[in-house]
């Protein structure tokens, strides 16, 4: 049973989002998801649309997600990796090179997949804006 972890704000989930959750959760049999509460995101310096219980619920829908647990700290991951007993942490590329997630490296393995490109929730919320200044809503 090689069991996975993996951290993020989920908002407004997209296909970039289900593309690493799936990845993630084929290096193994059971995904952890460490899901940034709405106090962590404001040390992110992070604004999510939806609240933690929203995207908490949408996550827990997902076929790939075992479990879902709050991140609210940068300090939590080494006691995530015990209590949990994770075998790898999984990070889109994005974070390559981290220390936050290097030095997670004598606790676990730390695998970083290829973002996908062309898609983030900052471009959905843009292209949202967009869209209803052009149709004067
Ligand atoms: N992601 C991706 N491709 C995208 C967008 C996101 O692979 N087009 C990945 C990110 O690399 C991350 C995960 O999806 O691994 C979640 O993305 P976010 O919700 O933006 O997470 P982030 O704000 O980076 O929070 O402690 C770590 C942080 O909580 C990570």
């Amino acid at each position: 049973m090689k069991r996975i972890l993996t951290y993020g704000t989920f908002d407004m989930l997209h296909e970039g989002h289900i593309n690493l959750l799936r990845r993630a959760k084929a290096l193994g049999d059971y995904l952890v998801v460490g899901l940034s509460t709405d106090e962590f995101n404001k040390i992110k310096n992070k604004k999510a649309y939806f609240p933690y219980e929203k995207r908490k619920l949408i996550l827990e829908s997902i076929r790939y997600v075992d479990l879902v647990i709050p991140e609210e700290s940068w300090e939590q991951k080494i006691d995530d990796i015990k209590k949990y007993n994770i075998d790898i942490v999984v990070m889109g590329s994005d974070w390559s090179g981290s220390d936050k997630f290097e030095c997670l490296r004598e606790y676990a393995e730390v695998i970083y997949l290829p973002r996908t490109k062309g898609i983030s929730t900052t471009k959905i919320k843009r292209n949202c804006g967009e869209l209803l200044r052009v149709s004067g809503n």
